[in-house]
C-alpha cells in the first residue's frame, strides 16, 4: 500500500488530487505505526525545514521515518520532504535533519558577483537536467522536462554529489540538485504535483517503478547549464463574486468596475471551475481566483470559495492561488477566526498560495506607525527597526507556518496626478504622458496611491512603500495590479512595473491592461531597474476570458522576444 506522509503544512491535497487522477490509491499516515504497513511512500510539502523537522520529532515520526528509508523501502520526497533527508539546513541552524545525505542545504544568494538580481524564492518552472549516468535504479521516465518550483533553499551541486544527485537546475549563476536518488530513495526539490502533465507523468512512473537494489553509479557526462532563469510566468486571473441572482460567477470589470454600464448587471464571463479548467489545458502556468466583493461580509463558513478552490484542484494541476478576505474574520454566529485559520481553510481545500490585498496596507500603515513610536519615522517600511516587526500580521503569520513562498501581495493602485510629488512619496514618483480624459499626452507628473475595497477607498502609502513593507513583513511574492489599466487593453503600467521590481527582491507578477500579445513581451521587457533580470510573472483576465488571445500567443510572443516559456501543459 502507497502511504503519504501530512506532517501538517503546506498544500498536501494538490498531491492527493494527482493520484487520485492518476488511479492510485493511498492512505495517508495517521501516526508512527502506519510506516511499519507502508510499501511505498511519499512524504510532500512544503514550510520550513525547522518547522518541519520539529513537527516530525513533535509527532513521533523521526525515528520510525528513518527506519522506514533504512528498510529499503521506496521513499519519494517532495520539496520540503527532499530537504529534510539532509544532514543539516542554513534555514535553521543547529536543528538537525534526517541526515540520509551527509550535506547541507543553503539559501539562494539575490545577488550575484557579477551584480546581476534575481528573486528569492526561486518560484516559477525550470528545467531538470539529469546527469548522465553508466547505469541507474531510478524511475523509467524521461526527467528532462519543465517543473514548478518553489523554494528559497537548496543543494549546492558539487562533484561529491555523484552518488545521489541524480538532476541539477540552474537558477541564475546558481546549480543545485533538482531530484535525488540513492537505493530506495528518490526525491524532487520541483512540485510534481503541481507540474501538469510532466509532473504528473514522473508521479505515475515512481509509483509503477520495480525497486532495485542501490546500483553505484558513475557519471558520464556532467554538463552545467549556464546562467538561466525559470520561464516567464503566465497566469489567468478570474475575478469571482455573487451575481444578482446569487450565483458564484467569474467577472470582469473596467477600472474595478465590474456592472455593465456602471449600475447594470455584474458581467458574467463564466463559471470559475469550468474556467480555470480551461485554462490549465491551454498552458496556463498558474490560476488565480480573487475574490472580489470580499471586503464585505465573508465569514469562513459557508464560505462558496473553499468549495470552488476544492473542485478546481481536483483538476487543475498548476500552482492555485486564492485572494481576497485572507485577514481576521467574524462569522455571523460571532465564531471569530483569525487570518492564518482562514489561510489554512484554503490550503487544505488546495491553494498553494493566497493573496492578501487591504490587510497588508494595514500592516505596512501599521509598521509606519510603531517605527515613528520608537523614535525612528521613516517614510520607507524596509528602515522601520527591528522593534516595529512584532510577528502580528497576517502574513507574517502565514509566512511562519507555510513560508514566504505562500503569502502574495495584491498591490492595488492608482495614478495621483499632481504638479510635484510628496516627498514622502519619493519611491513611487514618476512622469510622462498624461493618460487622463481630455488631458492626452501632455507632460505630467504622479505617484502610485495604495487603496482598499477593490479601489474604493485611497490610503497614504503608496505602491513601492507597500512593496517594500510586505516584503519585510515577510510576503513571498507581489502581484502588481493597476486601477488606470485595468480592463482598458491599452497593455500593462510598465512605469509602475519598473519601480516595484527595482524596490524588492522577491518575485513579481504584473497584473492589470493586457489587450494583446505583444503586451506580454513589453512587460518582460521591463528590467531598467533591476539590473538585468526581468519580472517573473504576467497576469491577464479579460483578454483571455473574451478568447480574444490564447494563453499560447501570449506565450509565443515572449518567446520571440527571447525568453524562455514553458510551451507543454
Ligand atoms: O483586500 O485581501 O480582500 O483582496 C481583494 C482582492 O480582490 C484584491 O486582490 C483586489 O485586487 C481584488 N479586487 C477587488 N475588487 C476588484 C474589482 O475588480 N472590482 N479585482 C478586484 C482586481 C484586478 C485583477 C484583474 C487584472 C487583469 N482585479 O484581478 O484580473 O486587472 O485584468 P485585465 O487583464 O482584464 O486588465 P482583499
Amino acid at each position: 500500500m502507497l502511504y503519504v506522509l501530512d506532517y501538517g503544512a503546506g498544500n498536501i491535497q494538490s498531491l492527493a488530487n494527482s493520484l487520485t487522477r492518476l488511479g492510485h490509491s493511498f492512505e495517508w499516515v495517521r501516526s508512527p505505526e502506519d510506516l511499519d504497513k507502508a510499501d511505498r511512500l511519499i512524504f510532500p510539502g512544503v514550510g520550513s525545514f525547522g518547522h518541519a523537522m520539529e513537527a516530525l520529532a513533535r509527532d513521533g515520526y523521526a525515528e520510525p521515518l528513518r527506519r522506514y528509508i533504512a528498510s529499503g523501502r521506496p521513499y519519494m520526497g517532495i520539496c520540503i520532504g527532499m530537504q529534510v533527508l539532509f544532514a543539516e539546513s542554513e534555514e535553521n541552524p543547529g536543528t538537525k535533519g534526517l541526515g540520509v545525505i551527509p550535506a547541507r542545504v543553503v539559501r539562494f544568494s539575490s545577488q550575484d558577483s557579477e551584480g546581476r538580481r534575481k528573486a528569492v524564492p526561486h518560484m516559477g518552472w525550470s528545467r531538470a537536467v539529469p546527469l548522465e549516468f553508466d547505469q541507474s535504479n531510478a524511475p523509467a521516465v524521461n526527467l528532462d522536462d519543465y517543473y514548478y518550483y518553489v523554494h528559497s533553499y537548496r543543494v549546492p551541486y558539487a562533484a561529491d554529489a555523484a552518488d545521489w544527485a541524480f538532476a541539477t537546475t540552474q537558477y541564475g549563476d546558481e546549480r543545485f540538485v533538482s531530484v535525488v536518488q540513492t537505493g530506495n530513495v528518490f526525491a524532487t526539490q520541483f512540485h510534481p504535483e503541481k507540474s501538469g502533465a510532466a509532473g504528473l507523468a514522473l508521479l505515475d512512473a515512481w509509483i509503477r517503478h520495480e525497486q532495485t537494489a542501490h546500483v553505484a553509479r558513475q557519471i558520464v557526462r556532467d554538463e552545467p547549464q549556464g546562467y538561466t532563469l525559470p520561464t516567464r510566468r503566465i497566469v489567468a486571473c478570474l475575478d469571482v463574486r455573487s451575481n444578482d441572482d446569487g450565483d458564484l460567477v467569474v467577472t470582469k470589470g473596467e477600472s474595478y468596475d465590474v456592472r455593465d454600464s456602471g449600475e447594470g448587471h455584474v458581467r458574467n464571463m463564466g463559471k470559475p471551475v469550468e474556467l480555470a479548467e480551461r485554462y490549465f489545458k491551454e498552458g496556463a502556468d498558474e490560476i488565480a481566483f480573487l475574490n472580489i466583493t470580499s471586503f464585505r461580509a465573508c465569514p469562513l463558513r459557508d464560505q462558496p470559495m473553499l468549495e470552488l478552490l476544492h473542485r478546481a484542484a481536483a483538476t487543475v494541476f498548476v500552482p492555485l492561488t486564492i485572494g481576497g478576505g485572507i485577514r481576521d474574520t467574524v462569522d455571523p454566529d460571532g465564531t471569530p477566526h483569525p487570518a492564518l485559520e482562514v489561510a489554512h481553510a484554503y490550503f487544505r481545500a488546495g491553494a498553494d498560495k493566497v493573496s492578501i490585498g487591504g490587510d497588508a496596507v494595514f500592516a505596512v500603515e501599521k509598521l509606519l506607525e510603531r517605527a515613528a513610536e520608537a523614535g525612528r519615522a521613516t517614510h520607507d517600511p524596509a528602515q522601520a527597526p527591528a522593534e516595529a516587526v512584532r510577528g502580528d500580521s497576517p502574513m507574517e503569520q502565514i509566512n511562519a507556518a507555510y513560508g514566504a513562498q505562500a503569502v502574495v501581495v495584491s498591490i492595488d493602485p492608482r495614478r495621483v496626478y499632481c504638479d510635484e510629488v510628496p516627498a514622502e512619496h519619493a519611491m513611487s514618483a514618476a512622469s510622462g504622458p498624461d493618460e487622463r480624459e481630455g488631458r492626452e499626452g501632455q507632460p505630467a507628473k504622479w505617484w502610485y496611491r495604495c487603496t482598499v475595497k477593490g479601489g474604493r477607498e485611497d490610503r497614504d502609502i503608496d505602491a513601492v512603500q507597500l512593496a517594500r513593507g510586505a516584503a519585510r513583513l515577510g510576503a513571498g511574492e507581489l502581484m502588481i495590479n493597476s486601477i488606470d489599466r485595468d480592463g482598458s487593453g491599452r497593455g500593462f503600467d510598465t512605469q509602475l512595473i519598473d519601480l516595484v521590481r527595482g524596490a524588492v527582491d522577491i518575485p513579481v507578477i504584473a497584473s492589470s491592461g493586457a489587450g494583446c500579445a505583444q503586451h506580454f513581451a513589453d512587460v518582460f521587457a521591463t528590467r531598467a531597474a533591476t539590473g538585468g533580470a526581468s519580472i517573473e510573472a504576467a497576469l491577464a483576465a479579460g483578454i483571455f476570458h473574451r478568447h480574444e488571445v490564447a494563453i499560447s500567443d501570449a506565450k509565443k510572443a515572449v518567446q520571440d522576444s527571447g525568453l524562455p516559456v514553458r510551451l507543454s501543459h
